[in-house]
């Protein structure tokens, strides 16, 4: 059993809900262009790049575009989602994640973020949660996409401990598949249907404490 020196939390999913604001706006950018795009298929995006969502958006509509359009694409949704951010409040952190979040502070265990979201840490600041975390990993400092373990591994060189001495908090199969590939212990949020491959799986972080974390 490793010691655990850090937790590393991904942030949509985990500990805010912004799947809905990307809904909106993938959601218009669909309408804009002529068909419809359902909460079903917004479940294909949680945890997926801007530019892989798009592309996913594009092949349910069936439509093929240029390299260059769909920057534009993906400029115009960021923009009508960043409304939606603009407009994010504290009350929007999930249940049990400042609980939980005070626990491994008073045990001094290490915190970092580990998000797929450019937007990550305009994020943070709307919802007041910047100063918990000791480090943070974002879109803007990733070049692969999870299950690549990238993001991860750089949450763990920042906070200065080994892969095997952290845990991830993840909602999406592709960021359990990057803890597992990173070497780290993973806690699934969500279905346990889908996040088989996590160590345990809880429904929120309102079901964590720190006497779960021995492994
Ligand atoms: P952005 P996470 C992910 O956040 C979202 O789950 C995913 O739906 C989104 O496409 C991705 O961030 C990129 O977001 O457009 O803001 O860069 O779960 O990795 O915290
Ligand atoms: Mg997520």
């Amino acid at each position: 059993m490793a010691i655990i020196k850090a937790c590393i939390f991904d942030l949509d999913g985990v500990v805010v809900d912004t799947a809905k604001y990307h809904y909106l706006a993938w959601k218009r950018l669909a309408n804009d262009l002529g068909f419809d795009f359902t909460v079903h298929d917004n479940e294909r995006l949680k945890g997926v790049s801007r530019i892989d969502s798009l592309n996913i958006l594009l092949e349910i509509g069936g439509l093929t575009f240029t390299n260059e359009e769909k920057l534009t694409f993906a400029d115009k949704k960021n923009s009508w989602y960043t409304e939606y951010i603009d407009k994010m409040t504290p009350d929007e952190v999930l249940p049990g994640a400042l609980d939980f979040f005070d626990q491994l502070k008073s045990k001094g265990v290490k915190m970092a973020l580990g998000s797929a979201s450019k937007n990550a840490g305009y994020i943070l600041q709307k919802i007041n949660l910047t100063h918990w975390f000791d480090f943070v990993v974002d879109g803007t400092k990733t070049a692969k996409a999870k299950p690549d373990p990238e993001v991860f591994l750089l949450g763990a060189k920042g906070l200065n401990v080994a892969p095997n001495e952290c845990v991830v908090f993840e909602d999406a199969e592709a960021g359990v598949e990057a803890a597992i590939n990173a070497g780290m212990y993973c806690v699934g949020i969500g279905n346990s249907a889908v996040l088989g491959k996590a160590n345990f799986v809880i429904p929120g972080l309102f079901e964590m404490s720190l006497e779960k974390l021995v492994f």
